[in-house]
């Protein structure tokens, strides 16, 4: 069948998942799908949630986390309440047949979504991600950040805008977000990547809307676009 159909990425200046084979980790095989919208009406429906510390390893549920639930915070409801599920930010999971529906991985596989960013001076942006369920930050091949759903009964991954300020420094740069299967086609990733530090996005009293922030990548970018020939 694949060979029916002809793909290629949109609004994107490189081939972001062809990208992947040169500057991610070798292990990484994901090249070959293409990937396709993926929603569900749970995602991104309890709030925003920074996390000014996170590591390699780090629990999502874990302490020192910031809530802005949507609840307590309603500003945020306009501007973020379920904002992926359409265009310009959709959220993505793999599409190994690029027929444009997504499909199920096998259980811990992966697929990976980046872009590389060129950064005049030193800086500090924002990265924010919801993953159904299991997601990761790559800076340059390195894993700054990984939240590894482990069954425990935790919404956190999907339900919230996950917040992580990353330090970034002048030069070129690549950024890569992974999602791993959990064998079933429920699984999604979603990516924001703000040019701003927190304290910029989070404003409680007056938050700026997407429009009044730079936004320098979401996962849209690394959407496929199917074309039946
Ligand atoms: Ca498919
Ligand atoms: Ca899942």
């Amino acid at each position: 069948m694949r060979i029916l159909y002809r793909y290629k990425k949109c609004g994107c200046d490189l081939d972001n998942i062809i990208q992947m084979l040169y500057t991610e980790d070798p292990t990484i095989i994901n090249a070959d799908y293409c990937t396709a919208p993926s929603w569900n009406n749970v995602y991104l429906t309890s709030g925003l949630l920074y996390h000014p510390t996170y590591y390699s390893g780090y629990e999502l549920d874990g302490a020192d986390r910031v809530f802005k639930t949507f609840t307590t915070y309603p500003l945020y409801i306009d501007i973020y309440y379920q904002f992926m599920q359409s265009t310009p930010y959709r959220s993505i999971w793999v599409d190994s047949d690029c027929d444009g529906t997504k499909d199920a991985l096998s259980k811990g596989s992966q697929v990976t979504i980046g872009k590389f960013f060129t950064f005049t001076e030193d800086k500090t942006i924002t990265v924010g991600i919801f993953g159904d369920n299991q997601f990761q930050i790559n800076y340059d091949g390195e894993t700054i950040m990984s939240f590894d759903y482990l069954g425990r009964t935790v919404h956190t991954p999907f339900r919230y805008l996950n917040l992580f300020e990353v330090n970034v420094t002048a030069g070129t740069h690549y950024l890569a977000f992974t999602g791993t299967g959990d064998g079933s086609v429920t699984d999604a990733l979603g990516v924001i990547v703000f040019d701003h530090p927190i304290e910029e996005i989070l404003i409680d009293e007056d938050p700026p809307t997407l429009n009044e922030l730079t936004i320098l990548y979401s996962s849209e970018e690394s959407l496929s676009e199917v074309l039946i020939l």
